[in-house]
C-alpha cells in the first residue's frame, strides 16, 4: 500500500480538475442548472480565514454533490475588491490599492486553489475591473433616470476614523459596521437611492421566499419597519395667535384622549420656524447643539434619562377637543421618523411616561387596565374619552382616525446614502455643469431628450446634474499618488483637477465631475448576474444567460449581511425586474447563514485576543481534505463553533483509516457481503444524500464514519462498495476521493461519474420469527423485522387467528416481551 501523502495527491487532483475544467459550469446543457452562491470575498492583506472556509467549503461540499447528481452546477466566484477593507490595507501599507488588490486576489485565490474548491474560474469577476464596473455604472445611470437616484443635503451618519459617509445600515449600534468607531452626524451633500420606494415591495417579496431561514426574514422585516398608525394634526398658538399646525405620526389614535403634551424633534424644520415666537430661544438652540454629539441610541433607548425642553410661549391644541398642552424639544423624537413630532401620552408609552415623572407633566389614563405605576401599553377599552368611552382600543382607534385624523403607513427604512468620501470606489459617473443650469434658466428640472431623464439641480450648488453618455462608461477611476482621505467631507478625487475638469457632454462648457465614490456594496448588488455573463461587452447580463441560471438556488452567507449586502441586493434586484432587464423578481431562492468560527478560547478571533488560527496551516500540515472535513464535522453549520485545533488529528486518523480499506478490496467486481453490511451502505448513502441537501454536513460525516467502522471489522470489500464509500465522501476529502477512485482502476475522475443510488427494500433489515407463548404454551409464530418493538407486535399478535383462539374471552393479565426471540401472555 503507498503512503498516504496528502501534498501530494491535493497538488495533482488540483492541477487536474483545473485542466480538465472538471467544475466548469454549461450555459448548453441537458442537465438541470443548480446556481450555487457564495458572498464573494474581498482581498485583504491577510488573506482568506476560518470565516470564508466555512461557508465555501459547505457550498463546495453542495456542489460536488449535485454534480455527481447529475445537475448541471454553476459555482462561481469572485472578488468584492473595492472598499475601505482593501483602501485601509493599502494607506496602512503603503502601497497603491491597485498594487494590493491585485497581490491580495493573487494569493486569495492560491489559498483557494489548495482547498480543493471547485469554482468555475471562466466566470471570475472583479468589481474593480473597468470592465466590471462599466456596468456598475450603467446600473447607477438606470436609477437615475426613474429618479431612484438623488443628490441632497443632509445630516448623514460620519465615521470620523473612516472620514467618510455611511448608510444607515452600516451603523450598527451607533457604531461604524467597519472600523467599530461611534458614528457622528455631518451635513453633507450626497448621493441617496430611494430604497424607501420599495420598502413595501421588498415587505411583500419575503412572503415569496419560503426557503429562507425566519430569522433573516424577520431582521429585513424589522429594518424595513412597516408601522400602520395615523397622522393627526395639532395646531399651534401663541397668546392665542395662530401659528399654523403640526403634524404627528402614532400608532395609538386611541389615546388621543391622553395626550398631555406635544414634543418635536431638535431638528425639526418645525422648531426653526417658531424661533421668533419662542420666549426661551436661546435655551433651546443650545439643546440643539449638543444633542447634534449623541447617538440615535442615546437618544431613544428605554430607561436612559430623557432630556427637552420646553418651548415657551407655544400651546398646542388637540384637535379632538381643543384643549392646550405644552410643546417641548426632546431628543427622544427623532427627526426621520413620522412626522418628526410626536403626541406624548405617558399613560400609555414608556418613553413618554419617563419623560412626564422627570418633568412633572400630568398623566392622563385612557385605557383601562394598568396601574399608576408604569405606562400601561397594551390594548384595552378606552376611558376618559367622551364618546369613545367604553370601546374596545382597536375600534376607537378606527372611529378616531377616520373623524380626526389620516391613515398613514410609516416605514423605519431611510433612503441610502450612496456616496462616500473615499478614493478606492466606482466614481459615480456624474458631471455638474453650470452652462446648462444657465441654458435652463435656472430651472430646477429639465429634461433630457437623448436618453429621457429629467436632470434634478443641487440644492443651491447653481450647477445641473450630467449624467455621463453610456457610450462614455466607464468612468475610470484616475491613478494617483495620494489617495488617503481628506476628511474634509470631500473625497481625495477632489483634488485631481486634471481629472476634475471635464467637458459637458450636453452644451460642451467647462463642467466638473462629481468627486465622490460609490459605496462598497455597489459592485455586490447585482455581481451573481454578472456571473451568468461574465464576458459580455455590450449589456451587464444578457435575458438569455439569465435564462439558463437565474435564480440563485442557494447562497450561503453571514447574518451580518441581512440588512446589509442582501437587503441592498434585493432592492436592486426587485428595481431591475421592475425595469424589465431581469427575469426574476427575487434573486435568491434559498439563504443559508452559517455561525461563526469561533478561536480555540471559544471566543470571537481577533488579533487582539491572539486567538486567530489560520486555515492554511490546517491545510499545510493535515490535508485539504481533512481541514474540510474537520471544518464540517464541527457542528451544525448554522450554530456557532469553537475551532479545537488538537481534535483535528482525530478527523485525519478516520481519513487514514479510508486510505487504508483500499487494501480489503477484493479483485473480482463483486464479493458477498453480509447483509448488514448492505443494509447499512444503503442507509448511509440515504443518510447522507439527506443530510447535505439539507446542510446537516455534520451528522453526514458521522454516518460515514459509523460505515466505515463497520467495514473496518470486515475481511474484504467489493470495488463496488468500496466505489460507493469514496463518492460519499468525495464532497468533502475530494482528492483523496479520487486518488483512491484512480487506484481502483478507474480512468476518469469520480467528479464524472453518478451519486450511488439505493434500494429502499434493502433499507428494512431482515425479519425473525418471534414465538407466541400464551398461559405457557407455545401456540404460534409470528415473522416481524428484527429490532421491531412490543408495541409493534402485539397488534399483529392479538389478531392472529392461531393466538385469537386461546386468548379472546381471558383476561390478560400480563406481557412479557423478549426482543426478537418471544412474546408471551400470562393469564
Ligand atoms: C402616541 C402614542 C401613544 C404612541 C401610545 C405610542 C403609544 P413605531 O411602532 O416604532 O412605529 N413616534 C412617532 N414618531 C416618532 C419619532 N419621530 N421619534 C420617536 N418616536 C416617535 O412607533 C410609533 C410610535 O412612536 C408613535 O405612536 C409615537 O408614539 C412614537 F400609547 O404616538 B405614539
Ligand atoms: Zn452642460
Amino acid at each position: 500500500m503507498k503512503k498516504y501523502d496528502h501534498k501530494k495527491i491535493e497538488s495533482k487532483w488540483q492541477k487536474f480538475w483545473a485542466e480538465n475544467k472538471i467544475f466548469s459550469a454549461h450555459d448548453k446543457s441537458d442537465a438541470e442548472k443548480k446556481f450555487i452562491l457564495i458572498e464573494f470575498p474581498y482581498p485583504s492583506g491577510t488573506g482568506l480565514h476560518m470565516g470564508h472556509m466555512r461557508p465555501f467549503i459547505a457550498g463546495d461540499v453542495v456542489s460536488k454533490y449535485w454534480k455527481l447528481k447529475g445537475k448541471n452546477v454553476m459555482y462561481p466566484v469572485g472578488w468584492d475588491a473595492f472598499g475601505l477593507p482593501a483602501e485601509n490595507f493599502a494607506i496602512k501599507n503603503k502601497v497603491h490599492p491597485e498594487v494590493s488588490t491585485k497581490k491580495n486576489i493573487a494569493n486569495a485565490k492560491k489559498q483557494l486553489l489548495s482547498w480543493g474548491t471547485g469554482f468555475d474560474w471562466d466566470r471570475e469577476i472583479n468589481t474593480t475591473d473597468p470592465e466590471y464596473y462599466r456596468w456598475t455604472q450603467w446600473l447607477f445611470l438606470q436609477f437615475l433616470k426613474k429618479g431612484l437616484a438623488y443628490e441632497a443635503t443632509g445630516l448623514i451618519n460620519w465615521c470620523p476614523k473612516d472620514k467618510t459617509g455611511l448608510a444607515n445600515e452600516e451603523v450598527i449600534d451607533g457604531k461604524c459596521e467597519r472600523c467599530g468607531t461611534v458614528v457622528e452626524k455631518k451635513e453633507l451633500r450626497q448621493w441617496y437611492l430611494k430604497i424607501t420606494d420599495y420598502a413595501e415591495k421588498l415587505l411583500e417579496g419575503l412572503k415569496a421566499l419560503p426557503e429562507w431561514p425566519l430569522a433573516v426574514k424577520t431582521q429585513q422585516e424589522n429594518w424595513i419597519g412597516r408601522s400602520e398608525g395615523a397622522e393627526f394634526e395639532f395646531k399651534l398658538t401663541a397668546k392665542n395667535l395662530q401659528l399654523g399646525a403640526i403634524r404627528v405620526f402614532t400608532t395609538r389614535p386611541d389615546t388621543l384622549f391622553g395626550v398631555t403634551y406635544v414634543v418635536l424633534s431638535p431638528e425639526s424644520n418645525y422648531v426653526q420656524s417658531l424661533k421668533d415666537k419662542i420666549l426661551n430661544w436661546s435655551e433651546i438652540e443650545t439643546y440643539i447643539e449638543d444633542t447634534k454629539n449623541k447617538t440615535e441610541i442615546e437618544r431613544t433607548a428605554e430607561g436612559k434619562e430623557k432630556t427637552g425642553i420646553e418651548l415657551k410661549g407655544i400651546k398646542a391644541v388637540n384637535p379632538v377637543h381643543g384643549e392646550e398642552v405644552s410643546v417641548f424639544v426632546a431628543d427622544y423624537v427623532l427627526a426621520h421618523y413620522g412626522t418628526g413630532a410626536v403626541m406624548a401620552v405617558p399613560a400609555h408609552d414608556g418613553r413618554d411616561f419617563e419623560f412626564a415623572k422627570k418633568y412633572n407633566l400630568p398623566i392622563k389614563e385612557v385605557v383601562s387596565g394598568g396601574d399608576s405605576a408604569k405606562a400601561f401599553t397594551a390594548d384595552g377599552e378606552l376611558l376618559n374619552s367622551g364618546e369613545y368611552t367604553g370601546l374596545k382600543s382597536d375600534e376607537a382607534r378606527q372611529k378616531i382616525t377616520e373623524k380626526f385624523g389620516q391613515k398613514k403607513v410609516t416605514y423605519k427604512l431611510r433612503d441610502w446614502v450612496f456616496s462616500r468620501q473615499r478614493y478606492w470606489g466606482e466614481p459615480i459617473p456624474i458631471i455638474h455643469c453650470r452652462g446648462c443650469w444657465e441654458i435652463s434658466n435656472h430651472k430646477s428640472q429639465i429634461t433630457n431628450k437623448k436618453e429621457g431623464i429629467d436632470y434634478v439641480v443641487v440644492d443651491g450648488s447653481e450647477h445641473m446634474i450630467v449624467p455621463v453618455p453610456e457610450k462614455d462608461l466607464p468612468v475610470k477611476l484616475p491613478k494617483v499618488k495620494e489617495y488617503e482621505p481628506t476628511g474634509t467631507g470631500d473625497s481625495p478625487l477632489a483634488a485631481i483637477e486634471k481629472w476634475v475638469k471635464v467637458k459637458c457632454s450636453e452644451c460642451g462648457g467647462d463642467a466638473r465631475r462629481e468627486t465622490n465614490t460609490m459605496p462598497q456594496w455597489a459592485g455586490s448588488s447585482w455581481y451573481w448576474l454578472r456571473y451568468t455573463d461574465p464576458k459580455n461587452t455590450t449589456n451587464f447580463s444578457s435575458q438569455e444567460s439569465q435564462k439558463v441560471w437565474t435564480p440563485v438556488d442557494i447562497y450561503f452567507g453571514g447574518m451580518e449581511h441581512t440588512t446589509l449586502h442582501l437587503l441592498y441586493s434585493r432592492f436592486w434586484n426587485l428595481f431591475l425586474y421592475d425595469q424589465g432587464l431581469v427575469l426574476e423578481k427575487e434573486p435568491f431562492t434559498k439563504r443559508v447563514p452559517h455561525g461563526m468560527i469561533l478561536g480555540p478560547d471559544g471566543e470571537k478571533m481577533s488579533k487582539s485576543r491572539g486567538n486567530v488560527v489560520n486555515p492554511d496551516d490546517f491545510v499545510t500540515d493535515f490535508g485539504a481534505d481533512t481541514t474540510r472535513l474537520y471544518m464540517m464535522f464541527l457542528g451544525p453549520h448554522e450554530n456557532r463553533v469553537a475551532w479545537n485545533s488538537d481534535a483535528i488529528i482525530g478527523t485525519r486518523r478516520f481519513l487514514e483509516k479510508v486510505w487504508r480499506i483500499q487494501e480489503k478490496v477484493n479483485e473480482k467486481k463483486t464479493v458477498s457481503e453480509s447483509k448488514e453490511l448492505e443494509i447499512l451502505l444503503h442507509k448511509t448513502i440515504k443518510k447522507v444524500g439527506e443530510d447535505i441537501e439539507s446542510f446537516r454536513f455534520n451528522t453526514a460525516i458521522s454516518s460515514l464514519m459509523i460505515l466505515v467502522n463497520e467495514i473496518e471489522k470486515v475481511e474484504v470489500i467489493s470495488q463496488e462498495t468500496f466505489g460507493s464509500i469514496l463518492k460519499l465522501l468525495s464532497p468533502f476529502a475530494p482528492h483523496m476521493t479520487d486518488e483512491l477512485w484512480a487506484d481502483l482502476g478507474n480512468k476518469e475522475s469520480l467528479y464524472l461519474e453518478s451519486w450511488p443510488s439505493y434500494d429502499e427494500s434493502k433499507l428494512v433489515s431482515e425479519t425473525v420469527s418471534i414465538v407466541v407463548q400464551i398461559a405457557g404454551k407455545v401456540r404460534a409464530h409470528v415473522v416481524v423485522g428484527r429490532d421491531v418493538t412490543e408495541e409493534v407486535v402485539l397488534p399483529l399478535v392479538k389478531d392472529l387467528p392461531e393466538a385469537k383462539k386461546w386468548l379472546d374471552g381471558k383476561e390478560i393479565k400480563r406481557v412479557v416481551f423478549v426482543k426478537n426471540k418471544l412474546i408471551s401472555f400470562v393469564l
